[in-house]
């Protein structure tokens, strides 16, 4: 019963480690592997390896893990070093040089293609633009490598990418080989270098040399390379304007342009009318010669989002930092003379304020006694004027009589 539940139990575990690997990848990474992916390519010139205390003008078959950053799809693991002086007993006679610094390789140890190549998987920027280059050389003769780029897997020679115009390499006498961009040639005279320009389409690119052909007529002999290389040189942008905003600038629809290139817009959207506009960049070298094209994208909108009411927080100025009072010396007290208290003066006791005796009402004179009392003045009047009639007339009277006489 125990066995039974143990047993159940280590199966789920088991089923859900297998689905956990499932979504990592699908490519297990080899033991040489740098992880995360880099975007830079490691150990390009081969100097970083386990052999590398090591001065004998020979050559060293080593496994993957022990040369830093490369892999190798031989069966065995093995890359093969080569020191830099080594003269190998097949064409005999030839001492080869490292191109740069003291080791290289030779790009198939033990294998022939297509069961041998070297190889790095870098993170990449899909849609963006890279340069790829390797310096070549024949061994017994003119060889023929190539250079295989694309998403992280396995890659075969409808991978090869073309060199650019005066890369592709050399041709020696009696070479019956194919032509072409992506054969890359080189004789066993010097070394040649190989470049050109790869769109990467893919989060995970993987950098892959391939022997192709050799003078030997043994791909597992021969295609030796050193200072291999690879860099970003412009990614596309995508960007949203108005209609009415113009036509975008040259430098808003390329970035990550690298150093000694240019672009040339093609088709740029006036802005005139609402739409997506895909925008074809070429980009140029120094010598003004087609790097490659990238695709930027431009957005048109008819019209601005109403603009959301920007409420504005006045900022708060700085608070002056209150100086520390400097604390004023408490003075010594000086001893006062206790004062002889002054006996309180008696409050003068006010006189009593005299009640006024109230005025006496004057009486109306009495009326007199009479029946009317409704009407004195006018039988007075009457009395008054009677009795001045009289004495008018009277006196009249006299003043006749003394006139007579
Ligand atoms: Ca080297």
């Amino acid at each position: 019963m125990k066995k039974k539940t143990f047993q159940a139990v280590a199966a789920v575990l088991c089923a859900i480690f297998a689905v956990c690997m499932a979504g990592v990848s699908a490519e297990p990474a080899r033991a040489a592997q740098v992880l995360p992916y880099p975007a830079a390519l490691q150990n390009g010139s081969f100097e970083d390896n386990i052999e590398s205390g090591k001065t004998a003008r020979t050559n060293y078959m080593v496994n993957q893990s022990g040369v830093q950053g490369w892999s190798t799809t031989e069966s065995d693991g093995t890359i093969e070093l080569w020191y830099t002086g080594f003269t190998p007993g097949i064409p005999g006679g030839i001492a080869f040089n490292a191109q740069d610094g003291v080791w290289f390789v030779e790009i198939n140890a033990n294998e022939p293609s297509p069961l041998s190549a070297l190889y790095q998987d870098l993170a990449t920027k899909s849609g963006s633009l890279y340069q790829w280059s390797f310096w070549h050389r024949g061994r017994t003769g003119t060889d023929t490598a190539m250079m295989l780029l694309g998403p992280q897997g396995a890659l075969t020679a409808a991978n090869a990418q073309p060199a650019a115009p005066g890369y592709e390499g050399t041709f020696g006498a009696g070479f019956a080989g194919p032509t072409g961009g992506v054969y890359l040639t080189a004789t066993r005279a010097a070394w040649v270098q190989h470049l050109g320009y790869y769109l990467a389409t893919s989060a995970l690119t993987r950098y892959e040399l391939y022997s192709y052909a050799s003078a030997s007529g043994n791909t597992s002999m021969g295609n030796l390379a050193d200072n291999a290389a690879w860099r970003l040189i412009a990614s596309p942008t995508t960007q949203t304007i108005y209609v009415g905003d113009g036509t975008p600038a040259d430098s808003t629809l390329v970035t990550d342009l690298a150093s000694g290139f240019t672009i040339a817009p093609q088709n740029v959207p006036d802005s005139l009318t609402p739409g997506t506009f895909s925008v074809p960049v070429r980009v140029l070298d120094s010598g003004e010669n087609a790097a490659g094209t990238i695709t930027s994208t431009v957005i048109v909108l008819a019209l601005p989002p109403t603009p959301t009411p920007t409420v504005t927080i006045p900022l708060l100025p700085t608070p002056t930092p209150t100086p520390t009072p400097t604390p004023t010396p408490t003075p010594t007290p000086t001893l006062t003379p206790t004062p002889t208290p002054i006996p309180p003066t008696p409050t003068p006791t006010a006189p009593p304020t005299p009640t006024p005796t109230p005025a006496p009402t004057p009486s109306p004179p009495p009326l007199p006694q009479t029946g009317d009392a409704g009407n004195p003045p006018l039988w007075l009047g009457i009395t008054v004027g009677s009795a001045g009639l009289m004495l008018l007339a009277a006196a009249l009277s006299g003043r006749r009589r003394g006139k007579k006489r």
